[in-house]
C-alpha cells in the first residue's frame, strides 16, 4: 500500500517511521510519502491560511496549496502504480471477480482522500479493515478553523473523498487522527503483524472488546490468576474468555452488544448475556426491557 500524507507539520508524522510500521515501510509492505503543504505555495512568506469570508474567529486554507498538493499526490501514486514490480501491482493481490464488479476497473476507480475532521464519520475497526484493502490512501490535514470548503468539492471530482473523525472531541489538527489511522490501517496489512492471530483474538475483530490476560507469576501481591487459566483445559479457558468478554463489553460499552448479531452464542452465552440484562430475539441481541 502506498500512503501520501499533506501536513504543514510534516516532521507531526515522523513516528510513523518507528516500530512495527517503520519495518513494514523498510520491507516494502507500505510506502508512506509526507508532503508538506507549504512546497506548494509561492509567496515569500509560504501562506497557507487567510481570513474567512463572512468574517469569524479564526484563519481558514487556502484553496490553491491545497489544489496543487493533492494534485501531485495523485500524480505521484499514479507513477508508483505504473513502476514495474511496484505496490500497485505485486503488492496488492489479483481482484478478485466479485471486487472488480463492486469497485469497477481498476483505472475507474478513484484513490481514496481521507480529511480528518470532528465532523467526519467516526473511524471504525471495520473502517480500517476496509481502507486496508485500498491500494493507496491519502490524508490531508486541515488545520485552523478547516480548509476552504470548495477544496472538498474540487477533490470529489478526483478521489473518493471521505470526511473521518477519530471520535467526538476536537483535536487542533488532523495529523495526530492520522497517525491513529495509518497506525490502525497498516498494521492491517498483510505481513506488518509477525502473529496474524493477534489480529483475531484483539478488541472489536469480533464486536467485542477483549478479555483480561495475565502472564507469571500466579500470585503478584496478593492478587491470583483465575483458576480456569491454569487448568490446561483449552475448552474451558476459550468459554471463560469468551464470557468475559460479554461482561466487559456489557459494562464498559454497551451500545456495541445491543443489535449484535447473535448467532455465533451458545447456550452458556446466551445465559450470560441474560444476566447482563440482554435477550435475543430474531437472531439479535437487543437489551432487555426493564422489568416492572
Ligand atoms: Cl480526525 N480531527 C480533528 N481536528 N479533531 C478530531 C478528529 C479529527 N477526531 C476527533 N477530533
Amino acid at each position: 500500500m502506498r500512503i501520501d500524507v499533506v501536513s504543514i507539520f510534516p516532521e507531526y508524522l515522523a513516528p510513523l517511521r518507528l516500530s512495527l510500521l517503520g519495518r513494514a515501510q523498510e520491507d516494502g509492505l507500505l510506502e508512506l510519502a509526507v508532503h508538506d503543504l507549504r512546497d506548494f505555495t509561492f509567496d515569500r512568506h509560504r501562506t497557507v491560511d487567510d481570513t474567512p469570508y463572512g468574517g469569524g474567529a479564526g484563519m481558514v486554507m487556502k484553496a490553491e496549496p491545497w489544489a496543487l498538493a493533492l494534485e501531485h499526490v495523485l500524480a505521484s501514486q499514479a507513477a508508483t502504480a505504473e513502476q514495474p514490480g511496484s505496490m500497485g501491482e505485486a503488492g496488492q493481490a489479483a481482484p478478485t471477480e466479485e471486487a472488480a464488479h463492486d469497485a469497477g476497473p481498476a483505472s475507474a476507480r478513484r484513490p481514496v482522500l481521507i480529511v480528518p475532521s470532528p465532523a467526519g464519520a467516526v473511524f471504525t475497526q471495520a473502517m480500517a479493515y476496509e481502507l486496508s484493502e485500498e491500494p493507496t490512501l491519502a490524508f490531508a490535514c486541515g488545520r485552523y478553523e478547516g480548509i476552504d470548503e470548495r477544496v472538498l468539492d474540487w477533490a470529489a471530482q478526483r478521489f473518493d473523498v471521505r470526511p473521518v473523525s477519530l471520535g467526538d472531541y476536537v483535536l487542533n489538527g488532523g495529523e495526530v487522527a492520522v497517525m491513529a489511522m495509518v497506525e490502525a490501517v497498516g498494521r492491517l496489512l498483510p505481513g506488518v503483524v509477525g502473529n496474524p492471530e493477534s489480529l483475531v483474538e484483539e478488541s472489536h475483530a469480533d464486536g467485542l472488546l477483549e478479555y483480561p490476560v495475565y502472564t507469571k507469576p500466579s500470585l503478584w501481591r496478593g492478587h491470583g490468576v483465575p483458576e480456569v487459566l491454569l487448568s490446561g483445559n483449552h475448552g474451558k479457558v476459550a468459554s471463560w474468555r469468551l464470557e468475559q468478554q460479554l461482561r466487559r463489553t456489557a459494562a464498559r460499552r454497551p451500545e456495541l452488544l445491543d443489535g449484535a448479531d447473535a448467532a455465533p452464542y451458545g447456550k452458556a452465552e446466551r445465559a450470560v448475556l441474560r444476566e447482563l440484562g440482554y435477550e435475543v430475539a430474531d437472531g439479535r441481541i437487543r437489551r432487555a426491557a426493564p422489568r416492572a
